[in-house]
């Protein structure tokens, strides 16, 4: 594993491609369930990113209320499906075996989407550690310090397991831009980010 600043650890490749393979169609599989849909900011501005959640607890924004946790999709009041287990594994293995994560944010980038600098801090607990799986094209990854410092960026791949813990919780962090035609495992292309939280 890397560690690009202290408590944010990557493992590359952590997921062979069988293994990708295999999440992909499950996450699939709960999508048809829980569609993508476009969030939009407190400030009214739609997200590029598409989003779903999966899990008791999944994160959404709207003009209305902002951003927040809830138990049911925004489009159809349904509850989230539930985590995949083989993402409930990588949580034990590397992030926190004694308590489980609660959400997982599923964000969908094509095209030109992207995601600006922010910190996550929607969650009850901000000491806990979260998790993020990458599949698909590669994601540029911008990291800076909460505050000052400067920032610094790597690259994404396809199974590649990224945790942030301890001092890296709320460091600044984004997705500058997405590498086109970098993986084959989406047919449409685009990059899937699956986010493991404890949000409750
Ligand atoms: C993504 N997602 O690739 C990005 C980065 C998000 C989000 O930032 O909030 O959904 S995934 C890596 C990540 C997630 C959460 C926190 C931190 C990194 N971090 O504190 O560095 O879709
Ligand atoms: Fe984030």
């Amino acid at each position: 594993s890397l560690q690009p600043l202290p408590g944010l650890t990557v493992w590359p490749g952590r997921l062979d491609g069988e293994a990708q393979a295999r999440l992909l169609a499950d996450v699939r599989r709960r999508i048809e369930q829980a569609p993508f849909y476009r969030p939009v900011t407190p400030g009214g501005r739609e997200m590029s990113v598409r989003m779903t959640n999966f899990g008791p607890l999944g994160w959404v924004t709207d003009q209305a209320d902002g951003y927040r946790y809830q138990p049911t999709h925004p489009a159809t009041g349904a509850p989230w499906p539930d985590i995949p287990r083989i993402l409930l594994e990588l949580w034990r293995e590397h992030a926190d075996p004694g308590r489980p994560p609660d959400a997982c944010l599923v964000n969908l980038y094509r095209g030109d989407a992207r995601m600006g600098l922010h910190q996550d801090r929607d969650e009850t607990d901000l000491t806990a550690p979260v998790l993020s799986v990458s599949l698909g094209d590669t994601g540029v990854f911008r990291f800076a310090p909460e505050k000052g410092g400067r920032s610094g960026s790597i690259r994404l791949s396809s199974g590649d397991v990224l945790v942030m813990a301890g001092p890296a919780r709320l460091c600044r962090h984004g997705i500058d831009r997405v590498l086109a035609g970098s993986s084959r495992l989406l047919a449409d292309g685009g990059r899937l980010n699956l986010t493991l939280r404890r949000a409750g």
